[in-house]
Formats: structure tokens, C-alpha cells, sequence
């Protein structure tokens, strides 16, 4: 784990926090930093109300310190290096070392306070999407209040009244600040942890990069075209998986802060949708689902009934969102016979490979440029999985401990309940 912490060590801490005067800094709480892209189970809460902590996907919650009654933050923009997946890593923006930055909880009534220092080239604010507040605490540059220039400090003062589901990203320069990565997940617990209470709770957000390969920056002013579909600004098989006890009640909680909708189903199971950015949705206006379509901007969330033990996909069904660096401008090959001109090329570039004629699943063993992906990758007990994006794996198992959230490895299935070939033997 690489855990940075910096705060007020020094010179560069003071600079790098804008100007700040002793007696100032002592009022900043310290802001935690995490550079890596591990999920951290949740710790419990050190003080405060009680509440049950949600686990972030490939990402971490944000400690607080008590002060007066306030429960206090410090966020800091930056840049950050994000590991998309083992072998390519991006270059983006974020919040205290890592995009998206962390999942900020609190239970309804607490009175929050966030510190925002700002340390990019350009000015920010901070939008708490969906909160009841203020106006003039909710981050929209110049409609309530003025950007927060580089290198300086603002603080957000509000009481997290309405118990539920949340995001927070710039209302300044969104197009590159979101583009780039900015955003993090806000879960206000209600008063009574018993109530909405599930045995696991896990969110993410459902974001998008296009990143040319070869290189690190994503492209900002890409509306539609992107090539990286992430979740938490990982792509698969870079993504965790979400570990469960066989019988436990489960909750997902994912806001979408990327350009399109996305499908996002389950297999295995029926869930619900429970929760939206709006609120909990009252049960007897609830109805099943096994894909549910989250819309830009919007936030849902979905709980199941974990009964079948297994290895279950949970994936965006966009096909085109399962899949990573894929260029959408080649021609489809299908059918097509490529001998004769593959003969050709290869008198010219000795290595050429004639691909698709079949389909594309061979892209999955393809040799790829430095810093990106494969199309298709992961390899599963069977062999290729073929997916990329926004794509991860429910792991339901009787013997997974509560609490324990550590990948159990690949499902052992029971004998004889494995599809097989016709003639074949039956495993
Ligand atoms: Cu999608």
C-alpha cells in the first residue's frame, strides 16, 4: 500500500497548499493521500454517529477529524498518475492522489465541513450533486460562487440533511476537468444503521477516457468517441471483483459522470432498483430487473438477494463498452478474404497480420503498443475472457467470510453443472 500522507511537514507542504498561515494550516485537517488503485475495505467509523461503511471499487473513503461538532474534510485537486489496468497508466486529475478521489460518508444530520485546496494549473469549485444545501454551497463557478483560484483554499460548509446517494465533480471548465477525471462518490448513512441496512454495500462510478495509445493524456474535447470505458477509472480486468457471501444482501450503488448511458446487468440474479440520486425508492413501487439503464448524471442503486453461488458477470451491455482502446473507424472483415493482399503487405512489413476474417476474438492475443491495451483481455479458468471496460465479476461464494472482501480465485463448480461438448466428457 502506498500511502502518502503529506500535511504542513514543511516549506513544500505550505506552498503546495497555497498560502496558508500557521495558525491557518492548524485549522486544515490533514488530507490523506492514496496513490494506488486497491480497493480498501472499510475501516469502521473512529467517531461520530455509527453508520455501516460502503466498499469504493478500486478505491478508498476519506478519513475525517471531528472539530466542534463538524465533521471535517480536506480535499485536495491535483494531478495524479491512475493505473487503468496493469500495463497502462493515465495521466489525470483527481482528488488527493487518486481519480475518481474518495468516497466521502456521513451520516444525515452532520454538520460537514470541506476544505478544497486547489492544486491545478487552473481554477475549480466543487458541485455536491444532489445535496440540499445552500445555494451558495453549491459549486457552481460564477452562478454561486467565484472559481477557487490555483493554489488556494475554500471551504464548504453544509448539514447532509437528506440521508442517500451522491457525487461530487467541478461545476468549472467541466468538459476537461471531467474529461480528465474529476469526481468521487458521497454517501450521507441515515441516522438509524439499521435502517436500508444490507449485508455489503459497494459503489463506483461509470466514467470514460480516450487515450491515445502510445500515450497518456486523455483527449478533453472527445464528446462520444471514447476508448477507455472505466469504472472508477479502472478498466477490466483491472477492475476488483465484488465479493459476497452466499445469502447476503447486496448493494450497488453506481453514478454515472461519463457521456453516455450504460446497460448495466447482472447475471444470475434479479435485482432492484432501491435507490437514485433523488432518494430510496418506497419497495411497493419497486419491480425487478437484470439490466438496468443509468442515464447521464445519474445515480442507482441496485440490491440482490446473492443466493447463487458462482463466478457472475456484471458488466455495461453496451458491447462496445467491453472492450478497451478500440479504435471504431476499421472496416468489418468478416468474410472478407485477406490472403492474397495479406502476401503482399508481408513482402513490406515482414510482421503484418491479416485479422477479422473470422471475427475479432484473435485481437485478444494481439501485440499492442506501449502504454495501452488489449482489446480484450483477462484470462479466466476456461480460458480468454474477450473483455475489457466496464466490465468486473460477482463472486459469490458459501464460505466467504463476512467482512472479507479478498478474491477467492476462480469458482469451483460442482461436478456435472458445466456446459460440455456434445460427445465430449462431462466435468
Ligand atoms: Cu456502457
Amino acid at each position: 500500500m502506498v500511502s502518502r500522507r503529506h500535511f504542513l511537514g514543511g516549506a513544500t507542504a505550505l506552498i503546495g497548499a497555497g498560502f496558508v498561515s500557521r495558525a491557518n494550516a492548524a485549522s486544515i485537517p490533514e488530507a490523506q493521500i492514496v496513490q494506488h488503485a486497491h480497493t480498501m475495505p472499510p475501516p469502521a467509523p473512529p467517531n461520530g454517529r455509527p453508520f455501516n461503511p460502503v466498499v469504493t471499487l478500486n478505491g478508498w473513503s476519506a478519513p475525517w477529524r471531528m472539530k466542534s461538532g463538524w465533521k471535517e474534510f480536506h480535499l485536495i485537486a491535483e494531478p495524479v498518475i491512475r493505473e487503468l489496468a496493469p500495463g497502462m497508466k493515465a495521466t489525470l486529475w483527481g482528488y488527493n492522489g487518486s481519480s475518481p478521489g474518495p468516497t466521502i460518508e456521513v451520516v444525515e444530520d452532520d454538520k460537514v465541513r470541506i476544505f478544497v485546496t486547489n492544486k491545478l494549473p487552473e481554477h475549480t469549485t466543487i458541485h455536491w450533486h444532489g445535496q440540499r444545501l445552500p445555494n451558495g454551497m453549491d459549486g457552481v463557478g460564477g452562478v454561486t460562487q467565484p472559481q477557487i483560484p490555483p493554489g488556494k483554499t475554500y471551504v464548504y460548509e453544509f448539514e447532509a440533511k437528506r440521508p442517500g446517494t451522491f457525487m461530487y465533480h467541478p461545476h468549472a471548465d467541466e468538459v476537461t476537468q471531467m474529461a480528465m477525471g474529476m469526481m468521487g462518490f458521497w454517501v450521507t448513512h441515515p441516522k438509524d444503521p439499521q435502517q436500508h441496512r444490507v449485508d455489503r454495500d459497494f459503489v463506483f462510478l461509470l466514467n470514460a477516457y480516450d487515450i491515445e495509445p502510445g500515450s497518456s493524456t486523455p483527449r478533453v474535447n472527445t464528446m462520444l468517441d471514447f476508448n477507455l470505458w472505466t469504472w472508477n477509472s479502472r478498466v477490466f480486468p483491472g477492475i476488483d471483483p465484488i465479493v459476497c457471501r452466499q445469502g447476503d444482501r447486496v448493494r450497488i450503488r453506481c453514478g454515472n459522470l461519463s457521456m453516455t448511458n450504460h446497460p448495466i446487468h447482472l447475471h444470475g440474479h434479479e435485482f432492484e432498483v432501491t435507490g437514485t440520486d433523488g432518494g430510496w425508492v418506497p419497495p411497493t413501487a419497486r419491480w425487478p430487473e437484470v439490466t438496468t439503464d443509468v442515464a447521464v448524471g445519474q445515480m442507482r442503486a441496485i440490491e440482490f438477494d446473492a443466493t447463487e453461488s458462482g463466478d457472475w458477470a456484471f458488466h455495461c451491455h453496451k458491447g462496445h463498452h467491453t472492450m478497451n482502446a478500440m479504435g471504431h473507424d476499421v472496416p468489418t472483415m468478416i468474410g472478407v478474404d485477406q490472403r492474397r493482399i495479406a502476401e503482399k503487405v508481408v513482402r513490406i512489413i515482414p510482421d503484418y497480420m491479416a485479422m477479422g476474417s473470422k471475427g475479432m476474438a484473435d485481437m485478444g492475443t494481439m501485440q499492442m503498443p506501449e502504454n495501452t491495451l488489449p482489446m480484450m483481455s483477462g484470462n479466466g479458468p476456461f480460458g480468454p475472457i474477450e473483455m475489457g471496460g466496464m466490465f468486473t465479476i460477482v463472486k459469490i461464494r458459501p464460505d466467504q467470510k463476512p467482512g472479507d472482501y479478498s478474491d477467492p480465485g476462480w469458482y469451483r463448480h460442482p461436478k456435472g453443472s458445466v456446459a460440455y461438448a456434445l460427445n465430449g466428457k462431462k466435468e
